[in-house]
């Protein structure tokens, strides 16, 4: 399998999790987001993932592009250590902790968003933080508050081991310090995301533990 990486995409980051956690080993290439290299939006990537954005994962020469297909995929195939409850109601329920990360923080956030707000939109550097401090925010506080309900030890996000949810929080957690987000507030989600990222699978998916990262 060849995954398609860049070292601070954090969709990406949240499949370096899944694949360390699995014990996994895989081809990563990686994919350079950064202007002007741009590697997601040429036709060498264009021709891998059609979707222009990383994660991509190829197995037998069938791509699968989003991280949460992607987890899931991975988990379905190496089934130790499960990252999804048994039961049918707590499955969904890790399911929407990581898809409000997934769907409602990180789009509005991703880099090409960003550029849109400054070009053409024209927004300035303080504006685009703005933007992004209020998106975080608006998640964040929703997941605290309902994380306070669902872990089950203060270092996971569900219950008391290691799901898709705490493989969601950790990337945009760490996104939030990156942009110098206010996350004083969200005591639970800081505690779970110090807890977890000393787990080596978590360690080794960093952004700064990857080769690339320079
Ligand atoms: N929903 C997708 C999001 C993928 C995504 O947006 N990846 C970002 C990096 S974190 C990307 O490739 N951005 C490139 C761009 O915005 O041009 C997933 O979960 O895989």
């Amino acid at each position: 399998m060849k995954l398609y990486t860049f070292f601070r995409s954090s969709a990406a980051y949240r499949t370096r999790i899944a694949v360390n956690l699995k014990g996994i080993e895989l081809q990563n290439v990686h994919v350079d987001l950064r202007g002007p290299a741009s590697e997601q939006r040429k036709s060498g990537y264009l021709a891998v993932n059609p979707q222009g954005l990383v994660p991509a994962l190829v197995v037998d020469g069938t791509t699968l592009a989003q991280s949460l297909a992607i987890i899931e995929y991975l988990d379905e195939t190496h089934p130790e250590p499960p990252l999804l409850p048994r039961s049918p109601l707590d499955r969904a329920r890790v399911r929407a902790l990581a898809l409000a990360i997934a769907c409602d923080i990180h789009p509005l956030n991703n880099l090409r968003v960003l550029n849109y707000l400054r070009s053409p939109l024209g927004h300035d550097e303080d504006a685009v933080n703005t933007w992004y401090r209020h998106w975080i925010a608006a998640g964040f506080e929703a997941l605290e508050k309902e994380v306070s309900g669902t872990t089950g030890d203060g270092r996971h996000m569900f219950g008391s081991s290691v799901t898709i949810a705490d493989i969601f929080i950790v990337p945009q957690m760490y996104n939030a310090r990156r942009f110098k987000c206010d996350i004083a507030p969200y005591t639970t989600l800081r505690g779970i995301c110090s807890y977890l990222e000393t787990l080596p699978a978590f360690a080794k998916a960093a952004p700064e533990a990857q080769p690339e990262a320079s």
